[in-house]
């Protein structure tokens, strides 16, 4: 059977153009982005496409898009062998990441990719992201695909979709992945790094989560944060996780109104993680006077995961209800490849 991609269109300036009278880049049609590329025909797959109704500026995106998204592979999953998603490059590594957890014993390539110019631009960067995202998730051996995971594809890389931040507003090199090598490195071969892909030998059916709970929220620390703005956003009702950015290792200030608020907040049931706000290496709480007491409240690591998947995670297990008891366990257990256990 030859193989068959979907192609799923969210957005994203790939199939954006400059409006009439206006220098704003808006969506435009599909159809009209993929009659830019003829090379797709040269490709030795069949190709179906999908769009969303109202293709999205990504900074538009939010979880009930990722169930979209999801429902979609879930559809799709037994007569396709990869899926590609064309998505802006704003808020990708959110979705990515968040795909990456709904999607559980999953089988198959879903590839995220996007541009930083318009598919019609003399010097786009969008035919080659497109064009080599759906060679990956074409790659088969041995009758299985090569790619069993979410990835995400940009200038030259394919990183694991929860390992990446977008880095740059400018540059085609985009995004990262500070902790985690790249999965595939396009040359004038493709160079895959078998050893790290996620090998699942898992016969259990595609399983989709998508129960995501948004009762959460990122506070990045400052020298200088107020107790009263950290008490008020404590005090939001519902109020179930919070992804709290810390310096360095996972540092913060001792000072004795902070570690109150904390205790506090945990007393109440809120789930705090410590995420660092360094854009590489990984939390180790009690390296630093300036952690232990952290560890000692019970705040959970992050360890060396991105912003963008921890905030995801704790939606998924929220949304799951994971238990109280394991949900310390669960959250610094890698489920997805999303951080590195030691
Ligand atoms: N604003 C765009 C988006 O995220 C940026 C892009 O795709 N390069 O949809």
């Amino acid at each position: 059977m030859h193989t068959k991609i979907l192609l799923i269109y969210t957005g994203g300036t790939i199939g954006m153009v400059k409006a009439a009278h206006s220098e704003s880049l808006q969506a435009f049609d599909f159809q009209n982005l993929l009659k830019n590329i003829p090379e797709l025909k040269l490709l030795n797959c069949e190709i179906d496409t999908i769009s969303f109704e109202v293709p999205l500026d990504s900074s538009n995106m939010n979880p009930t898009h990722w169930v979209t998204l999801a429902e979609i592979i879930e559809k799709h999953y037994d007569t396709h062998h990869g899926f590609v998603v064309l998505h802006g490059s704003d808020t990708m590594s959110y979705s990515a990441s968040a795909l990456s957890f709904m999607l559980e014993n999953l089988n198959k390539p879903v590839i995220f990719t996007g541009s930083q110019l318009p598919i019609g631009d003399l010097r786009t960067d969008a035919k080659e992201n497109l064009i080599t995202s759906i060679q990956l998730a074409s790659l088969r051996q041995n009758n299985a695909a090569v790619i069993k995971e979410v990835g995400l594809y940009f200038e030259y890389k394919l990183y694991r979709g929860n390992r990446t931040t977008k880095i740059n507003a400018d540059h085609f090199e985009a995004f990262a992945s500070s902790n985690f090598p790249p999965l595939v490195t396009s040359g004038v071969q493709l160079q895959v790094q078998h050893d790290l892909l996620q090998k699942n030998f898992t016969q259990n059916q595609l399983k989709v989560h998508k129960s995501l709970d948004t009762n959460v929220v990122i506070i990045k620390l400052f020298p200088g944060i107020q107790t009263s703005v950290l008490s008020a956003i404590f005090e939001t009702p519902n109020l179930k996780g919070v992804v709290l950015e810390t310096y360095g290792s996972g540092n913060a200030t001792t000072e004795s109104w902070f570690l109150e608020l904390i205790k506090a907040a945990i007393s109440k049931g809120i789930y705090i993680v410590n995420v660092t706000q360094c854009s590489g290496g990984m939390v180790h709480m009690g390296h630093y006077e300036t952690s232990k007491k952290m560890r000692e409240l019970g705040i959970i690591s992050a360890k060396d995961m991105t912003t963008e998947a921890a905030i995801t995670k704790l939606m998924y297990l929220l949304g799951k209800g994971t238990s109280k008891n394991t949900f310390k366990v669960v959250f610094e257990t890698s489920i997805r490849g999303e951080l590195t256990e030691n």
